[in-house]
């Protein structure tokens, strides 16, 4: 574990990543709704806004879209994905090393690791050499803990997402990336579970503000540290309203409410 609160992946203690992986990991489908979503400059653009402490994105729209935004924001590269055309057992392929995303100008790394897949002894392993290789470069790591497989079919169960930011502190992130399990009891389930990693709410499909901000809250009051969002902010119209909010529930704490009405 590192101090990453010296690092711009958190801001007071807290996280608030913006994630643009979608392309790969659920295709075009995604961008249906808003056509403009499927331009990655517009998320980089949204990205600059105070309350997003990182963008998480794939090597090859980091490479394409990073430098345009390096003044203006915080680059953690996702590691591995697998696309939504892969029908086998949950797996996700290692496409872009550590070393490289240090190279690109990255400050943490993203993995995700399905728990209680068969493939989770190989994805463990792979989570091994990135976790070791982040460290020699003072770079946090960010696990995407979603258990799934084969014997696994409700992936946000209290205990099941209590396992999963676990698993996290186990193997060496310094935060987890968990599903929301339903409940505030759940998640302090959860932050408890985890120790010192930092438990963040992964956001979902999009639902209305209120029931999505409402989400948020409850992880902050359950002791979660913030959020990692993709289609719950650009999604959205306008996705620096929905930011404004966020930065008032996560870093100001104010109610539902009080975020609403501003
Ligand atoms: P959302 O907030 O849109 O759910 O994004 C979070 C995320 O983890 C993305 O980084 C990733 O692309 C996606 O969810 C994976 O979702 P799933 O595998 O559950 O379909």
């Amino acid at each position: 574990m590192i101090p990453i609160d010296e690092t711009p992946l958190t801001r007071d203690g807290k996280v608030l990543i913006l994630a643009y992986d979608h392309g790969l990991e659920h295709g075009p489908a995604d961008f249906t709704g808003l056509p403009e979503s499927a331009d990655p400059a517009r998320t980089f653009e949204a990205a600059t806004h105070p309350a997003v402490t990182s963008i998480a994105v794939q090597k090859g729209v980091a490479e394409a879209y990073y430098p345009s935004y390096e003044d203006d924001t915080d680059l953690l590269l996702k590691l591995n994905g697998t696309s939504n055309l892969w029908m086998g057992e949950p797996d996700s392929s290692v496409n872009c090393s550590v070393e490289y995303a240090h190279e690109i100008g990255a400050s943490s790394v993203g993995f995700t690791l399905y728990g209680g897949s068969n493939h989770e002894v190989e994805m463990t392993e792979e989570f091994r050499e990135i976790q070791e290789d982040a460290r020699a470069h003072d770079m946090p790591v960010v696990m995407w803990s979603y258990p799934r497989g084969q014997g696994l079919k409700n992936d946000t169960k209290s205990d099941v997402i209590a396992y999963a930011s676990r698993l996290a502190l186990e193997l060496g992130a310094d935060v987890a990336k968990v599903k929301y399990p339903g409940s505030k009891a759940g998640m302090e389930h959860a932050v408890q579970m985890a120790g010192k990693t930092k438990v963040v709410m992964s956001g979902g499909s999009k639902t209305s503000d209120r029931e999505f901000l409402e989400s948020v809250k409850a992880v902050i009051d359950a002791g979660g540290k913030g959020l990692a969002v993709g289609r719950n902010v650009w999604q959205r119209e306008n996705p620096t309203q929905i930011l404004d909010a966020l930065e008032k529930v996560i870093f100001e704490e104010t109610t539902v409410d009080a975020a609403l009405e501003a």
